[in-house]
């Protein structure tokens, strides 16, 4: 791991107040294995997908759009603010079959361009 993420781990791990590095570590696994799962459940889910991106990155908005137009769940609506004058971000509530909804925003997610991204799955209960 590379000296820069260390030190943020360290920073995690002191504001979290974790006993130690592995036990953060353990947490942090346990949360993505769980953010996983979920994509295997039936049945529809709503997802709000958040993207921060540059717009100025080359084809970068054209290439999003046509993914949205291209999916075949529903996109019930979408938020976009311009940050500054390089980068906006977007709020997409999204409708589908888990699976879905999830393959949707990991391919969003890991578009060249995009700077931040982060699927929040929503129930009537609240997130999963
Ligand atoms: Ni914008």
């Amino acid at each position: 791991m590379e000296d820069a993420l260390l030190g943020k781990l360290d920073d995690m791990v002191r504001e979290k107040g974790y006993p130690n590095r592995s036990e953060a570590i353990r947490d942090l696994v346990r949360r993505n294995i769980v953010d996983d799962e979920w994509s295997d459940t039936t049945g529809e889910i709503i997802g709000v997908l958040v993207i921060v991106f540059d717009h100025h990155r080359r084809e970068l908005s054209s290439r999003l759009l046509k993914k949205e137009h291209h999916w075949e769940g529903n996109i019930l609506s979408t938020l976009h603010l311009h940050l500054d004058h390089d980068n906006c971000l977007e709020v997409k509530v999204i409708r589908g079959k888990a699976g879905m909804v999830k393959d949707f925003a990991d391919e969003m997610i890991s578009m060249k361009g995009i700077k931040y991204g982060r699927l929040v799955r929503a129930t009537a209960g609240g997130a999963l």
